[in-house]
């Protein structure tokens, strides 16, 4: 029996890790962005995969409005939260949503239409080609390696696109503007503003470099954007553009 269970989980993650050696689409972290990025490009059809540091779906929804368990959206969102099935209730002009509703609704639906997530590895690197200049697919690592501190080299994952959904530090994005000539640097993210960083967030979602693409607050850190706190509508409707985005590149 116990031979057997690990034949069986080791055949099958290495079975899947094979499969995803190149994907259409790799989406680098699990929160609000990226997951909803994940679900409105898997059910395009194209092979999608969401890479996640943590062993847990959200990124910054968890904590709630300093660990108020409700955040907010603007009524804008309402059409991608009724995607969803994520229940709101109107008040002051904003929905209010329950956080812990949000997270798992966001993965059930992301899964559900199709996109892996693989929990606990960690994006270090891009993988890149010159003339064109084109980022490829990503450098991996486990993240507990990553904790360790230990010196592992990483496997690669190549993809046709890159979405960098890590949030306040534009991970990706940031090792590729000091590693690669990308002709972009990482100011990042000013003071709060909500309602201006909402709707630039939301503008400037898009194309960085052939392959490289920026959703969420990485735009943020990219364009010197300012934070807006626990109100996740750009958020969303920043996953849900960079989708298009992305689909239209690739089709
Ligand atoms: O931070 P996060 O929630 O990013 P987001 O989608 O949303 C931002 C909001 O939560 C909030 C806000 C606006 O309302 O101000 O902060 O832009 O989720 C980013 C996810 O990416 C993972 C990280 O663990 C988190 O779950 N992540 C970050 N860097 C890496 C990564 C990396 N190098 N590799 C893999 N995952």
């Amino acid at each position: 029996m116990e031979a057997e269970i690990t034949r069986a989980i080791i055949e099958s993650a290495s079975e899947e890790w094979v499969e995803f050696a190149e994907s259409d689409v790799i989406i680098v972290g699990a929160g609000p962005s990226g997951l909803t990025a994940a679900k409105y490009i898997a059910e395009k059809g194209f092979k999608t995969l969401v890479l996640e540091r943590r062993l847990s779906f959200g990124g910054g929804i968890g904590g709630g409005g300093m660990l108020f368990h409700k955040i907010v959206a603007e009524t804008e969102a309402k059409d991608i939260l009724d995607d969803f099935g994520i229940a709101y209730k109107e008040r002051r002009n904003l929905l209010v949503i329950d956080a812990a509703e949000m997270m798992a609704k966001l993965a059930v639906k992301a899964i559900d239409s199709g996109a892996k997530i693989l929990h606990g590895v960690s994006v270090e690197d891009v993988i890149f080609r010159e003339d064109p200049l084109a980022v490829k697919g990503v450098c991996v690592q486990w993240s507990a390696v990553e904790i360790s501190g230990l010196h592992v080299d990483p496997i690669f994952l190549r993809s046709r696109a890159v979405v960098d959904a890590t949030g306040h530090d534009a991970e990706v994005i940031s090792v590729a503007a000091r590693k690669i000539p990308l002709e972009v640097h990482v100011p990042g993210e000013r003071s709060a503003h909500s309602e201006v960083a909402e709707k630039e967030i939301v503008e400037k979602t898009g194309k960085v470099v052939k392959g490289l693409y920026a959703a969420g607050m990485a735009v943020a850190a990219l364009h010197n954007l300012p934070r807006m706190g626990p109100i996740f509508g750009g958020m969303l409707i920043s996953g849900k553009k960079i989708a298009d985005v992305v689909a239209e590149d690739l089709s």
